[in-house]
């Protein structure tokens, strides 16, 4: 390969040759832990000085193959965040990727809604950027396996399917939560998540779902490298387990075209661009 002697400056990236099919430095597995104080963000931004602009990077001497969103549902999960960006900012340079890193920060105390809040981290990050694909990625999960890319799949990835906490098996097998991978295309497809799970629970079967009537299969890497460790934490207030949900999954073929999507609406509080991520605080309407 052909390495410029220099980073390559802003217009002058269609020179730069592809990134290679397998990144060169990957290490395979990587020793998670957080046993530790998860470090503050100055020194986070210090270990990461290619990362800026709303957390995003781009690798200096070759094109990345695929542009991926980094889109976190989030609220009140400072320290998990500092975690994440620990560990997956340097995976993430590893995996030659251009990626940025969204924390989409539900407002107010009213019931979560995961599923919304990644619909909105999808429709802000296209303002930003021309993102081919979308990691759809809870805070409290963090690779093990730098293996396991983050790339544009050709089907929807679930990328989290062995969790310490599952003892790194699959719970069931339709399962796609935690981490999952969509194209943009493939998001456009299934009209997103839905708006309509308030609480735990559901919206991520209710998107196995969407994949499945939308002509689409799931898939995965091997689970020797799709590994995860989760930060152990203790249920919000605000975050109850759904009622609803199982009757909302029933019904996926009929909702689906009218909720999600077509027919989101929120209302940004906030969009900041830090150094390592882009944090869009968002009223998503949410119930008491
Ligand atoms: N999330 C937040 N804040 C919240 C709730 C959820 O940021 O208040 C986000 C976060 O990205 C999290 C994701 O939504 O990773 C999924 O929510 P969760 O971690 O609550 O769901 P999970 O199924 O855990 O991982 C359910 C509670 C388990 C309690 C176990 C007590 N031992």
């Amino acid at each position: 390969q052909n390495i410029p002697d220099k980073p390559a400056e802003a217009g002058e990236e269609a020179i730069l040759p592809d990134c290679p099919e397998t990144p060169p430095d990957l290490q395979g597995n990587i020793d998670v832990s957080f046993a530790h104080t998860a470090p503050e963000i100055s020194k986070l931004e210090a270990d990461n000085p290619l990362v800026k602009d709303g957390g995003h990077y781009k690798p200096p001497y070759c094109k990345a193959l695929c542009k991926v969103a980094i889109v976190i549902p989030y609220r009140d999960r400072e320290e998990h965040l500092r975690y994440f960006l620990e560990y997956m900012h340097p995976t993430l340079q590893r995996q030659q990727l251009d990626y940025a890193i969204y924390v989409v920060n539900q407002a107010g105390t009213g019931k979560f809604n995961r599923a919304k809040l990644m619909n909105v981290g999808y429709a802000e990050s296209i303002k930003d950027h021309d993102f081919q694909c979308f990691a759809f990625h809870d805070v409290d999960l963090v690779l093990e396996n730098d293996k396991s890319i983050y790339s544009c799949p050709s089907s929807p990835r679930h990328l989290s399917a062995g969790v310490d906490k599952f003892n790194y098996q699959l719970p069931y097998s339709a399962i796609f939560g935690g981490v999952t991978e969509l194209t943009k295309e493939q998001f456009q497809k299934v009209n997103g998540y839905s708006n309509s799970f308030w609480g735990w629970g559901g919206e991520d079967d209710d998107m196995f779902n969407r994949v499945k009537f939308s002509g689409m299969n799931i898939i995965r890497y091997p689970m020797d490298i799709s590994r995860y460790k989760m930060i152990t934490h203790q249920r919000e207030k605000g975050n109850e387990p759904n009622p609803k949900r199982f009757d909302q999954i029933r019904r996926t073929k009929d909702t689906m075209a009218n909720d999600g999507l077509n027919t989101l609406e929120y209302k940004v509080v906030s969009k900041q661009k830090n150094k390592l991520y882009t944090n869009v605080t968002v009223d998503i309407m949410a119930p008491a």
